[in-house]
């Protein structure tokens, strides 16, 4: 599997101790293992660049933990890395649908032409085959098969010379039969790589298809960053297919070629037969290679922090069932409507309580400290913060980028609350200060 030691390098990362030299270590390891998969260089250094300023410059939003905010980074700078969040579009958008496949010799055109089919017919379109590949001298052959054993029609001629006159020919044959999806196969039987490209423009010039699908090797190494800007510029290329992902560490050149085209990675090879294709979706990749099962909810969450605090909450407190948790949703909810000062001051019965030398800057900053403290601690944790002991306390202080003794300042804070919320409940109070009780609470 391509990137296979990313996912090492972040455990290492999540182990580490000062932040600073995690993350410079981590951008180490990850140059490594790029550098490895044949991403080309320029691109190495631009990510880590990238991934390094990031995380040392930028601070986490409100109630993000440092770490899960580095991830957040490593994340989306990968992702930028393979043409971004969009995800590709595999449905056709007018019909007919010409697709026309480009590559070098062995890169598996014949062969993702077959797939192609067999995928699009399964989504309910009536595709052709056109078998323009002049050179390979069982190339029609070979796809003529294909195309039998996935019911789909080959046109080609056996023995003809002119690939781009059999090109147009094919491609009128299905047009005037009513096809959906019409898809070319060339030739890359080519000892000059000029005149494949020429005749590749010619073919392109003439159909005029509706999309060039760049087919890439997987194995290929680096040079597939220059073979792409190469087939680029003689023909736009729509979008990219890397084929032979299975079983090869060094994926890593085909899966940048992204950069150099500005195509999107549509579809991946994943094995010989014909239904080993998968469409490309780069967030479920990139949450494989770094190896963290939910990276992407993980990416969602930190992105949307909303958190709404229910009237049900609201209850649980006043039954007393406070737990950190629910103090964690309150303290979110509270920063998210703005000055902590205007706050307080829409609380009715508070503005005159309030001492006129508090200083809210400040308390808005401690607020955040605990949010991210209580964000770097565990379900278990929040469920029964008296687990938390000292070595707890020091990785949570880590993880939030605090010392250990905010982290038990804000436990003993917690347990005051505790404490004033039964108080509270014993003494009625709750009632004067105009907060109505569900039936049976708070007489006790
Ligand atoms: N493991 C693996 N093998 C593949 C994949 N795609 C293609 N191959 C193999 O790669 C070899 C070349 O595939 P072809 O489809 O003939 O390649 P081509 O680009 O049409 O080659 P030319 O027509 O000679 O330019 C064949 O042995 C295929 O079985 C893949 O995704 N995984
Ligand atoms: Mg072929």
């Amino acid at each position: 599997m391509v990137f296979e030691g990313i996912k090492e390098a972040l455990r290492k990362f999540l182990g580490h101790e000062k932040y600073e030299e995690a993350v410079n270590e981590f951008i180490r390891d990850l140059q490594k293992e790029l550098i490895k998969s044949d991403v080309e260089l320029k691109l190495v250094s631009e990510i880590s660049s990238r991934i390094k300023q990031r995380a040392l410059s930028e601070k986490p939003p409100i109630g993000v933990s440092r770490k899960n905010w580095f991830i957040t980074i490593v994340y989306e700078e990968l992702l930028r890395l393979l043409g971004g969040e969009k995800k590709p579009v595999v449905k056709p958008s007018k019909k007919p649908w010409i697709i026309l496949l480009v590559g070098l010799q062995g890169s598996g055109k014949t062969t993702t032409a077959g797939k192609l089919a067999y995928f699009y017919k399964l989504e309910g379109y009536k595709v052709g085959l056109v078998s323009a590949d002049t050179y390979r001298p069982a190339a029609y052959e070979q796809l003529k098969q294909l195309g039998e054993k996935i019911g789909v029609p080959v046109y080609g001629e056996p023995g003809g010379q002119d690939a781009v006159d059999i090109a147009r020919k094919g491609v009128e044959y299905f047009v005037q039969r009513g096809f959906d999806i019409i898809i070319v196969d060339t030739a890359g039987r080519h000892h000059k790589e000029e005149a494949l490209l020429e005749e590749m423009r010619e073919i392109y010039k003439l159909i005029n298809p509706d999309e060039i699908m760049l087919v890439l090797d997987a194995t290929i190494g680096q040079q597939a960053y220059s073979i792409a800007k190469k087939f680029n510029e003689s023909t736009p290329i729509g979008s990219i297919v890397v084929t032979k992902l299975d079983g090869t560490a060094k994926g890593g050149g085909a899966l940048s070629a992204v950069a150099a085209t500005g195509a999107r990675i549509k579809f991946i090879g994943v094995g010989e037969k014909i239904e080993d294709l998968e469409v490309f979706k780069p967030q479920r990749f990139i949450s494989r290679i770094l190896g963290l099962g939910d990276v992407e909810s993980l990416v969602e969450s930190v992105r949307k922090m909303q958190l709404e605090f229910t009237e049900e909450d609201a209850k649980k407190i006043i039954e007393g069932k406070l737990n950190l948790r629910l103090v964690y949703k309150q303290l979110v909810s509270l920063r998210k409507l703005g000055p902590l000062r205007k706050v307080l001051q829409m609380i009715p019965g508070f503005e005159y309580k309030l001492p006129m030398e508090i200083d809210s800057k400040e308390l808005e900053k401690r607020l955040d400290k605990w949010i991210a403290i209580i964000n770097s601690m565990t379900y278990e944790e929040l469920d029964n913060p008296e687990i938390i002991d000292k070595s707890r306390m020091k990785r949570i202080a880590y993880g939030a980028g605090v010392s250990i003794d905010e982290v038990r300042e804000l436990i003993k804070q917690y347990e005051a609350m505790k404490k004033l919320v039964k108080t509270l409940r014993r003494k009625d109070l709750l009632k004067k200060l105009g907060v109505s009780l569900p039936e049976g609470i708070g007489e006790s």
